[in-house]
């Protein structure tokens, strides 16, 4: 256990109803009741009246009283202030957390005080990660701690209540539960050889490890199929000037965002913005148009388009379906080609059929759908066809769902090479001691992803990417 008592500003800084102080570790209750005084106590000068004992406050009620500066006896603010003590606590520490009025400088003031009576600043994600070491959560449920307040849609959300439950700690410690004991078993027959024949039941083991082999594959294969629920997908829209990009990047985020005009080259920035499409998250980008320009503002915008296209996962390739193709629109289907995209034909309202572009036979291949985003005609079509291509065709259960991050993914990937190559040596008739290196390392491997074997680094990585106060 860490002997440092930490505190933090749990609540975002900025006005608002209440914001919230946390402290957690041996001191929490002592360095809170420098500070505190219970409301019955009257506000007066008396010294022994300046604060009160929180050590006799019954866990996990709350209690109302003032904040007091110990020295000058002035109240800084009236508040509500619960302990929750070890081990029934976030941390299994001993927590206090101080509901104050949100204000940046009432936090800063609390905050400082509960320093100066011994408290140290939390780092990033420090509570969680004391919750982690303490052993109330496994590494997936801290990092589902992160998913929660990161999700961005109803779906992503769901992902992370079914982690933080713990459903993938349960299902990664039964496949290590049992090749733990297999390796015991094989570790008893490298011991006494004349045995080998009643300690390792071949049939069975073949069973059992095919069975490990499909659900670890089965999570490999979830990861494929839904982890664009939770880490969204990116979007560029791409398209020589004045074709109706910045139109659609606003009938798709259903605001204003982007500048509308007749005039090429209104668009030189990029504009990001993020919105929800059946439950997956969306960042879209809005780009200049690609063409041939001399304009150094132009040209950096081009360039930033380009950059943008490489890291996107799906490219919307817009033309204007009311006038001929030109050289423009070929180079950007070039650069395109090879890349997961959708053609838009936009500007629908101005052709009939009779009238539309032609295009030549190798685009036909590329995903198309007409639309006008000046009368918002189409849309649908091309939301579905995005979540169409994104989701592939899977339609994900996510009730029954695990869908683990990257991180278990890639460990994942390797837990099922070694665990194909015990099988083979099994069929081969290796000698066990290789086989038991190959089990061995499957099982550290899925420590790795519940923490019980992972490094240091690794860890620091995770808690990194929380906020403080968390
Ligand atoms: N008729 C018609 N005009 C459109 C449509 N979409 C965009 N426009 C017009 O085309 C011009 C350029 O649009 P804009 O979105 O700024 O194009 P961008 O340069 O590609 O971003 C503007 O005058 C828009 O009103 C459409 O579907 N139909
Ligand atoms: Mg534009």
């Amino acid at each position: 256990m860490n002997d440092s008592t930490i505190a933090a500003v749990a609540t975002p800084i900025g006005a608002g109803g209440i914001g919230i102080i946390k402290l957690s570790g041996q001191k929490a209750l002592t360095i809170a009741s420098h500070v505190f005084r219970r409301s019955h106590s009257s506000i007066s000068n008396s010294k022994h009246e300046n604060s009160t004992d929180i050590s006799s406050f019954k866990s996990h009620h709350l209690y109302h009283g003032y904040i007091v500066d110990p020295e000058n006896r002035r109240v800084v603010d009236e508040v509500l202030l619960a302990v929750m003590l070890a081990p029934h606590s976030y941390t299994r520490e001993d927590v206090v957390e101080i509901q104050a009025h949100s204000g940046p400088v009432v936090l800063r003031s609390i905050l400082d005080l509960v320093l100066k009576y011994g408290a140290t600043i939390a780092g990033p994600g420090e509570f969680t990660k004391r919750a982690y070491i303490n052993g109330r959560i496994d590494l997936t449920q801290a990092e589902a701690v992160i998913d929660i307040i990161n999700a961005k849609t109803n779906k992503s959300l769901e992902i992370a209540t079914t982690l933080i439950k713990g459903e993938m700690q349960l299902c990664i410690k039964r496949i290590r539960d049992y090749l733990f004991n297999f390796l015991a078993e094989i570790n008893a027959a490298i011991d006494f050889p004349e045995d080998v024949g009643e300690i390792i039941n071949v049939d069975r083991i073949t069973d059992v490890f095919q069975n490990n082999i499909n659900t670890i594959k089965e999570l490999i294969g979830q990861y494929d199929n839904g982890h664009i629920l939770r880490d969204g997908i990116k979007l560029v829209i791409v398209g020589k000037p004045n074709v109706g990009k910045s139109s659609l990047m606003n009938c798709l985020i259903k605001k204003e965002r982007s500048i509308v005009t007749a005039v090429p080259g209104t668009t030189r920035d990029l504009i990001e913005e993020s919105f929800s499409l059946s439950g997956m998250p969306v960042i879209i980008a809005d780009t200049a148009g690609l063409h041939d320009t001399d304009d150094p503002v132009e040209v950096i915008g081009i360039n930033k388009a380009k950059d943008y296209i490489d890291c996107s996962d799906l490219i919307l390739f817009i033309i204007d379906g009311g006038s001929i193709l030109t050289h423009e629109d070929y180079e950007i289907f070039e650069m395109i080609n090879t890349r997961n995209s959708i053609l838009v034909i936009n500007k629908s309202d101005l052709f009939s059929d009779r009238h539309k572009v032609t295009m030549p036979d190798s685009w036909k291949k590329t995903p198309k759908v007409e639309i006008s985003a000046l009368y918002n005609r189409g849309l649908e079509a091309l939301k579905d066809l995005i979540v169409k291509i994104s989701l592939g065709k899977n339609n994900i259960d996510l009730q029954a769902v695990i869908i683990p991050n990257l991180r278990h993914k890639l460990i994942l990937d390797r837990c099922l090479a070694s665990l194909c190559s015990a099988v083979e040596g099994f069929d081969r008739g290796s000698p066990l001691e290789l086989i038991a290196i190959d089990v061995k390392e499957v099982v550290d491997l899925l420590g790795e992803i519940t923490g019980g074997s992972t490094n240091n680094d690794v860890i620091d990585q995770i808690f990194d990417r929380f906020c403080i106060g968390k």
